[in-house]
């Protein structure tokens, strides 16, 4: 039976180092499984590296490298970025595993066995760079229509999937399920294109011209397609078929989160892998835009790439997750630009955050010797409880039924300009000049305190280093769904740290 919460990144191809693309991919799903750890949920993160196919084997020998030793020293990149930005997966699988490819083996042979998978001609393009075959009609300009680089001609013998079998079984099922592809423009998108007749998908190469790939089954002179492959990531990690416990205790996947250049094959080809194999399918497909420099996507072949680490190590782990989560909406595409991140932490995170956080505990210090004051919580009444004890629910809403993680960091946002707020309207240097104000400047206090521990909390996901830093200030230890949505938390008596400022300000040099 299902009792996990499981969310995949695609599995990147190991041709070069992770880039900022890659990098918020894996930040959103960082987000989103934090998020659901938060919640108590059992959580299966699932990242990899896709490590086959032409793209690959061709960076390999322009490198004068063997593939394989290629691929190994590619993964260290992979896992030593995830390590940097705070990435906290349950697996990391690797296309060029034995249990990957065992699993592989099993559902080719099953699809072979139904009929699904034949043995045809092949004619047409091939464009490396999108590891995407095209037909004449299909090519833009005799360029790929995707990318608009050159493309290959080949004509073999080869296997095909029969895409075709399945179409309007896909049609039927994307219209009658509205969340399976998300956004909905999306979504849209894969209706229009499932208007036209699908091709079925030829899903081998002969040996001969392509040898790293994982051997078809039973029929050694062919490797498979890399997509067809890579795919079946998503089932080998967790065990379909060999662990089947495990297995059936994941899947069914919350999500696999992609960018909008691999719509198709994860809204049209998976789907149909996955009905003609007899495996139920995932719940949501999220499709999220590109980062641009210039106009132009961020990427490798455009040679405009930015060092996700090099971002981290210079502003900061939680800057840099802080402005991928912020920025982009997953609907649209984001212009980066340092600039603005710098912007960002000077307003957003040094104002807003870092002020209220070291201003109230400087003040804690100050009225109240560093001890949490002594008042029943329950006794408080102000509407900024209200808005801290909603948080939880609002962030549950953007992040779980509406997958918006900006919506989500805007909500914890509004509660720390409400905090702010109340510092200034309450006053505090004039009630601790009056005597008689004694109790008003307590719950002043334990109010502010306990609103920034919601704060911490409620951080946890999005900014995880930043998030530990206030809690230990506070000596808050409880991180879990109850904290997060009650009200009254904070021991008094207990002993806080002032720290230091967390976001000291950048001057802008740009
Ligand atoms: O496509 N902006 O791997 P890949 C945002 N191996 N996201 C970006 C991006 C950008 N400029 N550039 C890349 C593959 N990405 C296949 C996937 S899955 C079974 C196989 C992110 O290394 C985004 O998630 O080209 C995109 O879909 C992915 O990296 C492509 O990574």
């Amino acid at each position: 039976m299902k009792e996990s919460y499981y969310i995949t990144t695609p599995i990147y191809y190991v041709n070069d180092k992770p880039h900022i693309g890659h990098a918020y991919t894996t930040i959103l799903c960082d987000t989103f499984a934090r998020f659901n750890r938060l919640l108590g949920k059992k959580v299966f993160f699932l990242t990899g590296t896709d490590e086959h196919g032409e793209k690959v084997e061709r960076t390999a020998t322009s490198l004068g490298k063997e593939v394989t030793q290629h691929v190994d020293d590619m993964v260290v990149h992979f896992k030593q970025a995830w390590k940097k930005l705070n990435i906290q997966y349950d697996d990391f699988i690797r296309t060029t595993e034995a249990r990957h490819k065992e699993v592989v083996h099993i559902v080719v042979r099953k699809l072979l066995a139904s009929g699904d998978i034949y043995k045809g001609k092949y004619e047409g393009w091939y464009c490396v760079p999108c590891e995407s075959f095209w037909s004449d009609v299909q090519l833009a300009d005799k360029k790929c229509p995707d990318c608009h680089r050159a493309v290959n001609h080949y004509e073999e013998e080869n296997f095909f999937f029969k895409l075709s079998n399945y179409q309007d079984w896909l049609k039927q099922y994307i219209s009658e399920h509205p969340d399976f592809i998300i956004p909905k423009g999306k979504r849209q998108e894969v209706l229009s294109f499932l208007k036209d007749p699908l091709e079925d998908l030829c899903i081998s190469r002969p040996k001969k011209r392509l040898s790293w790939g994982i051997p078809f089954p039973d029929h050694e002179q062919f490797v498979m397609y890399v997509w067809f492959d890579a795919l079946i990531n998503y089932i080998s990690a967790p065990g379909y078929s060999v662990k089947k416990e495990t297995f059936s205790s994941v899947w069914p996947a919350d999500i696999h989160m992609i960018g909008k250049d691999i719509l198709r094959q994860h809204a049209i080809y998976w789907p149909i892998m996955l009905k003609a194999a007899g495996i139920e399918q995932p719940r949501h497909i999220i499709a999220h835009g590109w980062w641009t420099i210039e106009g132009s996507k961020v990427s490798k072949s455009r040679g405009n790439i930015v060092d996700p680490i090099n971002m981290a190590a210079m502003y900061g782990v939680d800057t840099f997750r802080y402005y991928m989560l912020r920025e982009a909406s997953i609907g649209s595409d984001g212009a980066y630009s340092e600039e603005l991140l710098i912007r960002r932490f000077n307003s957003d995170l040094a104002n807003d955050l870092g002020n209220l956080v070291y201003r109230s505990l400087s003040m804690g210090e100050r009225y109240f010797k560093g001890v949490i004051p002594a008042i029943d919580p329950q006794t408080i009444v102000h509407p900024i409880r209200e808005h801290a004890e909603q948080l939880g629910k609002k962030l549950e809403k953007a992040i779980n039924e509406e997958f918006d993680p900006r919506a989500a960091i805007g909500a914890i946002w509004d509660l720390i300009s409400d905090a702010n707020k109340y510092v200034e309207d309450s006053k505090p240097w004039q009630l601790k000049k009056d005597t008689s104000k004694e109790h008003q400047l307590r719950e002043f206090m334990y109010t502010l305190l306990e609103v920034i521990r919601f704060i911490g909390i409620a951080l946890t996901p999005f900014l995880p280093e930043t998030a530990e830093k206030i809690l230990f200030l506070l000596k808050e230890s409880k991180v879990d769904a109850a904290a997060l949505n009650t009200w009254g938390v904070l021991q008094p008596g207990r002993t806080l740290e002032k720290g230091q400022p967390l976001f000291p300000k950048i001057e802008d040099t740009q």
